[in-house]
């Protein structure tokens, strides 16, 4: 059997699953779960509850509660083949899932039946929790949009499947040493996943390399075929994805990379046998890590691979079942998929899909260009111009030469099209152009995804505005119907019902349980703002909160601290624009004033901040660093206490988000305005009470018109300030015109936090003073400084607090992925919700 043959979609199902279906269902109780978990433990692993290993316990109970899943799983399944629905496909190179576990026994609203289930067993739920490793498929906010994404779809039902890779190692761990970030890699799959099916029957077959072959197909034509290929495959791992409550089970593939069986023979008959072994590593590396989001990663051949493997793979895979079930007729293609691009990193599935349709299923090159330009859709996450992602064509040539064929030809015809609408505009020609020329010259990947997409979409409000308007303000003039904005969102199942079940038990308690899928029922907790009942048991759950996210801070950080300071967090990559430096230089401003003896209405405070550095990014590294070195010389000083205390939270992950943000007092959403595509931490501590202090950037606009300007600290200046500024002010001037800032960079240049370490910190100093300040941190130091003082006064003044920390929750409606996902199926995928 040979692979291209292979089909895995019968027309008909075959009569074992017929029978299955007619199976009495798997009981929905605690004695069924338990009898299964002790069955699977016993007969399937060979161990029992003695073993050392609490993995095997773990592992017993997902195959307990996975054949609950698989049993929906199969239905879900046959009713879209039943309904023959359109179907939306979502390519993504990153999916930051955490831990599965939980959410799969939630939303199949087991929760209960497990834990009676495990106590019966002498097992204990949270222990067996630990167990779990963290799926780090992503880096941060984009990858977890995914994961937030999938959950939403399932939930509301709509026939969604995810495409992505396997890779071997997610994002690196981080572990902090004498302060600085070492990376370690991050090996998840070491005991296996008890979550993943294999679908080897599925398996495709990759090209890479060789060269474009034209032949004539005897009607005065040519057609072009790649050949001389070095060849990889693609074997699908299927993870379930459960909605809440409604017995639907969603795909997400992920694809893993394999040398070919030819592959072997070649090389074997060689007679370099060691080496054979070892060059298969060629084929397998492709799957093997996750790419940090870093510049000097930028241009690497394997990262190419990577995107072209996951968007060939998936778009076999859905022409595949295509023609399993309607032949090589293409006509009704485009009425019945579409497929989402996350960023432009599978944009390359643009030509691929061309190449698909034209090379392999015989169409025409305008036959398949209006397919593809009825199917694809683009969503951009970033504004910063050094983000947008290029390709030199020598490199692309090489390693994907008919696709760069395809690419140029698209571009012919793209250009024709400027031409006839800005005739002699050469400027804006080279502007537009998806090649842009020079001596190396590159593929523009976003402007390829736009031309070859239907809709292009931004993430918040700002974003799409600032796109529209700056980035790829020539695209918007050709084309403005394209565009349109998708505010972001995040699962409240996730970031609200499962990370924070004290606060969501008072919520159900008070206004019932609807707001689990209808977010925007929180609303009815503003009435209770005012109960002095009701709030304080709403700061009792706080506290409760801060008290997990304390013993965190313990176990990590060994620093202790005050369940009645002012819990001050800023989680996220550690990026210049994201502005973490404001934040630490104001933790060294609070303890310049202790020092200096300036307590009179002193609020405690403990800054918590935790985040990545790309591995590249020196600047970050030593951002990580400086945080480190002044939380060391803050939290030793006696004189300083309870007063202030700076924590560097290591390796920052999804789970770790679960227990911060329900402790969290005060979110830090500072970035430079204009240049944080949307954000969605901050909706994570917004759904949970806490209150945002933050510029006007991303859906930090969109959160404070929701909850309303007293609610929120707003400090900076705007995007258009930011503009107009920028390179236009001496950061000196600003320095030595603000006596708390110049005391501040006097005592860091002045080696107060690195005596051993001399010059260490001149370039992060220099990054803001001596080199033009490019993320604005000394122009917005004051409006900062001021804006933190109310915040601090606003914490003491409890029932003003609490207050405000119950409209923030009540007025986070907006924010759930589940509005995100009706807009998208509203205005980009138009699908019909599955029965
Ligand atoms: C690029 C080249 C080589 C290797 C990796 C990459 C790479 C990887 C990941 C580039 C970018 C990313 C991720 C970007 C990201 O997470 N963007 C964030 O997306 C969120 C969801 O829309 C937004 O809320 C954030 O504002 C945005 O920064």
């Amino acid at each position: 059997m040979t692979l291209d043959s292979r089909s895995d979609t019968p027309a008909s199902a075959p009569p074992i699953e017929a029978e299955h279906d007619a199976l009495p269902p798997l009981p929905m109780n605690a004695e069924g779960v338990g009898g299964d978990t002790l069955h699977y433990l016993l007969n399937y692993l060979g161990r029992d509850q003695y073993a050392g290993f609490g993995f095997y316990r773990y592992q017993a109970l997902v195959y307990a509660i996975r054949d609950r899943i698989t049993e929906r799983w199969r239905q879900t399944r046959h009713a879209h083949r039943r309904d023959g629905t359109r179907r939306a496909y979502y390519l993504s190179m990153e999916y930051l899932m955490g831990r599965a576990t939980h959410n799969a026994i939630a939303n199949l609203k087991l929760e209960d039946e497990v834990r009676a289930a495990l106590m019966k067993l002498n097992l204990r739920w949270e222990e067996l929790q630990e167990q779990e490793r963290d799926a780090g498929l992503g880096n941060g906010g984009l990858g977890r949009l995914a994961a937030c994404f999938l959950d939403s779809c399932a939930t509301l039902n709509l026939p969604v499947m995810g495409y992505g890779i396997r890779y071997e190692y997610g994002i690196f761990r981080q572990e902090i040493s004498n302060g600085y970030q070492i990376e370690a890699p991050d090996h998840w799959l070491a005991f296996g996943n008890p979550w993943e099916l294999p679908r080897p029957e599925s398996t495709r077959r990759i090209k890479f390399h060789g060269r474009t072959q034209f032949v004539s197909n005897g009607n005065g034509g040519q057609n072009a075929r790649w050949v001389d290929t070095r060849d990889v495959l693609a074997i699908p791992y299927d993870l379930p994805i459960p909605g809440y409550g409604n017995d639907v089970v969603n795909t997400l593939r992920l694809w893993k990379a394999a040398p070919t069986e030819e592959f072997d023979l070649a090389e074997f008959n060689a007679g370099e046998y060691a080496e054979a072994v070892a060059s298969k590593n060629d084929a397998e590396n492709i799957s093997l890590v996750l790419y940090p989001n870093d510049k000097s990663e930028n241009g690497k051949e394997l990262r190419l691979r990577q995107q072209y493997f996951l968007a060939s793979a998936s778009l076999q895979d859905v022409l595949r079942r295509w023609i399993d079930q309607n032949g090589r007729n293409f006509s009704d293609f485009a009425r019945r998929n579409c497929f989402q691009l996350n960023d432009t990193h599978p944009t390359i599935a643009v030509p691929e899909l061309m190449r698909l349709l034209m090379d392999e299923n015989g169409l025409g090159w305008d036959e398949a260009w209006t397919i593809v330009t009825q199917t694809m859709a683009y969503t951009n996450h970033t504004l910063l111009p050094e983000a947008l992602e290029r390709w030199p064509t020598h490199l692309m040539g090489n390693l994907l030469p008919r696709i760069l064929d395809i690419i140029y030809e698209i571009n012919a015809r793209f250009m024709r099209q400027v031409q006839y609408r800005w005739p002699g505009d050469h400027q804006r020609h080279a502007r537009l152009s998806i090649i842009e020329d020079g001596p190396d010259p590159q593929v523009r990947m976003a402007h390829l995804a736009i031309v070859g997409s239907y809709s292009v979409n931004g993430v918040a409000e700002l974003h799409t505005r600032l796109l529209k308007a700056g980035l790829l303000k020539d695209f918007f003039e050709l084309w403005p119907q394209k565009f349109n904005n998708k505010t972001n969102g995040v699962t409240q199942r996730r970031w609200l019902k499962h990370c924070n079940p004290k606060l969501s038990t008072l919520i159900s308690s008070t206004i019932g349980d609807h707001w689990v899928t209808h977010l925007p029922q929180l609303a009815q907790l503003k009435t209770y703002a005012d109960d002095p009942g009701f709030r304080d048991r709403w700061m009792a759950v706080k506290r409760h909160n801060k008290e997990r996210l304390a013993e965190l801070v313990a176990a990590d950080c060994d620093v202790k601290l005050s369940l009645d300071a002012f819990f001050d967090v800023q989680v996220k990559r550690i990026h210049e624009y994201k502005r973490q430096l404001l934040v630490i230089l104001h933790a060294v401003h609070l303890y310049d004033r202790i020092k200096r003896g300036d307590v009179d209405n002193w609020v405690d405070r403990a800054v918590i901040l935790g985040g990545k550095a790309a591995p590249g990014y020196s600047m970050a590294k030593k951002v990580i660093k400086f945080a480190n070195a002044v939380a060391e010389v803050v939290n030793q000083d006696p004189e300083v206490g309870d007063r202030l205390k700076l924590v560097f939270l290591p390796d920052y992950s999804v789970s770790k988000m679960e227990t911060i943000c329900p402790g969290t007092d005060l979110s830090e959403q500072v970035s430079t305005a204009g240049k944080e595509a949307s954000g969605t931490g901050n909706m994570k501590f917004m759904m949970n009470g806490a209150i945002t202090i933050g510029t006007l950037d991303g859906a930090n606009i969109e959160i404070r018109e929701e909850v309303g300007d007293e609610n929120f600290f707003l400090f900076g200046m705007t995007a258009d300030e930011v503009a107009s500024r920028r390179g236009h002010y001496n950061p000196w001037d600003v320095v030595n015109g603000d006596p708390d800032l110049k005391r501040v960079i006097d005592l860091v240049q002045g080696g107060h936090f690195n005596h051993l370490e001399p010059g260490i910190f001149d370039e992060v100093i220099g990054s803001i003073t001596d080199w033009g300040d490019h993320w604005m941190v000394t122009a917005d130091f004051r409006a900062y400084v001021d804006t933190q003082v109310q915040a601090a006064a606003a914490f003491m003044d409890r029932d003003r607090w609490a207050r405000m920390s119950v409209l923030n929750a009540a007025s986070s409606g907006k924010f759930s992925t589940d509005r995100t996902m009706r807009e998208y199926n509203d205005e980009i995928w138009r699908l019909e919700p599955v029965k």
